[in-house]
């Protein structure tokens, strides 16, 4: 790097003195509203409607108003734990596929005032709004363009129900920052009693310039969420994850909501892309959107939801973190644990910035007012940048003491457009420059993750960018370790482990379903598991003493004398208790010999988890047989929300004996054959 020598230095120092002028924007560059969304960061969704009371991920569009009935409702809780875990807004799910509606309608009867909740004289989106300002949280609304209930959905005219619809939520509860426009629809629902399939061309259906316009004449502060923006991008994954590179600029003409492609190809942004129209990840506290009591015990882990952070936030997106509300109208005990936890975590990973006791130095600045004092002014809107053309530059932080640190967080000053593409930060060791970690894009905010190192002097190089950098805020943190919980693994023939990622660690596991206890049943060796058993486990760090949080496995039968029936010899795959292999059944069926007669109460179905994965079964028939040969239905059904969602599927039925079973697949997301992740029965 021999560019930065210190001459030049010196050189921009006199040059300081002088009058600048700002850096030229590079476009596309955020509009006002999106400028106002992106210090927002962090909010929270709320699914909670008609599914909540079908037990659904989506309904069908034949429930009835009276089976919403909340028992305990209460939107100020939901605004209290939001608020306590640093939300600063809510999203609240008005209407989903299942077409019911959370507020009293004028144009359909399918809605709260037809239901039992508050005699019928109940408007949710009220409660909610005014739980939300009180707490001073912004307020969202998602509304589904898809509507499995309405007689005239794939007809133009839903679309003036649509518009009719848009225009109460927009009009009656004061201002909105947030519509959210659902990519996926379009498919089979009960459509008034059609009871048929209804497909849309997605494009031009919809007529989504005109709604746009709508929401703009009466919202004009609104961000317009979908695929396509216009405002706010989905981030094209369901897990909270944005990308290494995510750039905020987007080939919006190209993009479309609901288009197959999407995720593959647009949902990090382009580096050319034309229009601003930045991520966000949004991602469910539990493994589904709605409240199932069945995963009450698979509400994410602190690490887990700290990844969440980390790749989201810390990867220029916005972060929008469901809660399922639950049957009584609540947000679970477990959810707001869990949710409070990750804003404690997210406190002590930045209590102390170590860069206030540091002083700064750069290879160039631009001139007065574009110093680098402005870099850790705690001021988004003061920033350093170099003279035009300048486009490497680094700047240099001596801590005046050797520091331990683990964490750089940098802000571009993205209103004037995104620029870096690379850059790195390096430490001084014995008077050389060593590298430390590496970095692409920035945007609103980067955060990079690196093990524990020390110095007294670090460089942050901007390598490669669009145009001259503009950098708002430097930060370095020394984020505490967090101890992962144990993993607990079961071989087909019902071998347990349970390991940790560090050897000075001991894990202490339980059977009997309560929590284990630290010196009760240390983990010493594999145990046998052949029956459905919930596995329990938690590690202890033997020099912190610190504790994990407790992984939980729920076992079902051992898989070691089942056999597919299947003339491939791969299909082992689908019951070889490992997630990430899978078997493609060109059959579109996965037949099993349990070995002998079992009383069974449901199946459990993952479906492939590659990278690239193909064939989730979206209609199933679920079949037994005493003899391999005749065979009886026990279940049809969908597995809803799966191509964007692939988790494990859980379905039950009252038991059922039998020694042969058959998963058949009627129907899969993309038309190409079955494929199994894993598949497993339940006899609980
Ligand atoms: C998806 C929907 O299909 C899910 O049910 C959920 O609402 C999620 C936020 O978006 O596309
Ligand atoms: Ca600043």
């Amino acid at each position: 790097m021999k560019k930065f020598v210190w001459p030049f230095l010196a050189f921009a120092l006199s040059y300081c003195q002088e009058k600048a002028t700002p850096p030229e924007p590079i476009l596309p560059i955020p509009h006002e509203r999106q400028i106002a969304w992106q210090e927002l960061e962090y909010y929270g969704f709320v699914h909670f409607n008609m599914n909540t009371f079908s037990d659904r991920e989506w309904g069908f569009g034949d429930e009835k108003p009276w089976q919403f009935n909340p028992t305990e409702l209460d939107a100020k809780q939901w605004a209290r734990v939001a608020k306590e875990a640093g939300m600063k807004g809510l999203i609240i799910t008005a209407k989903h596929h299942d077409g019911f509606v959370l507020w009293p309608s004028a144009y359909t009867a399918h809605s709260v005032k037809n239901s039992p909740w508050r005699d019928g004289k109940g408007d949710l989106i009220r409660e909610f709004v005014d739980a939300c300002r009180a707490e001073g949280l912004k307020v969202g609304i998602y509304y589904s363009p898809w509507d499995r209930n309405h007689p005239d959905y794939g007809k133009p005219k839903y679309i003036t129900y649509m518009r009719n619809q848009l225009t109460e939520l927009l009009t009656n509860y004061g201002e909105l920052y947030e519509i959210w426009f659902d990519g996926a629809n379009g498919g089979t629902g009960w459509y008034g009693g059609a009871n048929e399939e209804r497909k849309v061309d997605k494009f031009s259906y919809y007529d989504w310039p005109t709604t746009i316009e709508l929401v703009r004449k009466l919202q004009p502060n609104a961000m317009l969420f979908s695929d396509a923006g216009p405002d706010v991008r989905w981030v094209g994954n369901e897990h909270g994850f944005a990308y290494e590179t995510t750039w905020s600029n987007l080939m919006r003409d190209s993009v479309y909501a609901g288009m197959p492609e999407f995720s593959e190809k647009w949902a990090t942004g382009q580096e050319n892309g034309t229009h601003w129209v930045p991520a966000e990840s949004d991602v469910s506290i539990r493994p589904g959107w709605y409240y199932h009591t069945y995963e009450d015990h698979k509400v994410k882990t602190l690490p887990e939801l700290m990844e969440i952070y980390y790749k989201s936030i810390g990867q220029n997106s916005s972060l929008l973190i469901n809660f399922p509300v639950d049957t009584r109208g609540l947000i679970h005990e477990k959810d707001e644990e869990a949710i409070l936890k990750m804003a404690a975590k997210i406190r002590e990973d930045f209590a102390v910035n170590l860069v206030k006791e540091a002083s700064f130095k750069s290879s160039s600045s631009r001139g007065e007012g574009y110093g680098v004092e402005n870099l850790n002014d705690g001021d988004f809107n003061t920033y350093w940048s170099t003279p035009d053309g300048q486009i490497q530059a680094f700047v240099e932080l001596n801590f005046g003491k050797s520091v331990s640190f683990n964490r750089l967080l940098i802000q571009e000053f993205v209103n004037l457009g995104q620029r870096v593409k690379a850059f790195s930060l390096e430490k001084e060791v014995n008077g050389k420059w060593e590298i430390v970690a590496r970095g692409t894009t920035i945007g609103f905010k980067r955060i990079l993750r690196f093990p524990d190192t020390e110095a007294r002097k670090i460089r942050i190089n901007f390598l490669e960018a669009k145009g001259i950098p503009v950098i708002s805020e430097i930060g370095v943190y020394h984020a505490p370790a967090l101890l992962f919980p144990p993993k607990i693994t079961r071989t087909p023939e019902g071998k347990v482990s349970i390991t940790t990622a560090e050897e000075s660690q001991q894990i202490f596991f339980s059977l009997d379903g309560n929590a284990p206890k630290v010196g009760e049943n240390p983990f010493l060796g594999e145990f046998e598991v052949l029956e459905a058993t919930t596995v329990q486990a938690l590690a202890v760090d033997s020099k912190s003493g610190k504790r994990s949080e407790i992984a939980r496995v729920d076992f079902d039968l051992a898989k070691g004398n089942w056999k597919s029936i299947a003339s491939d010899s791969n299909a082992i795959r689908a019951i070889d208790e490992k997630s990430q292999t899978y078997w493609i059944s060109r059959s579109n069926e996965l037949v099993i010999d349990l070995g002998k007669e079992v009383s069974l109460r449901g199946f459990t179905y993952l479906p492939m988890q590659a990278r690239y994965p193909s064939g989730f079964i979206s209609e199933y028939q679920f079949e037994i047989s005493d003899d391999g040969k005749k065979w009886n239905t026990v279940r049809r059904g969908e597995f809803s929300n799966i191509q964007n969602s692939p988790i494990e599927q859980i379905v039950r039925f009252d038991s059922v004996q039998s020694r042969f079973i058959k998963l058949k697949s009627l129907k899969t997301t993309d038309g190409n054959p079955a494929t199994f992740g894993e598949f497993g029965v339940l006899t609980r």
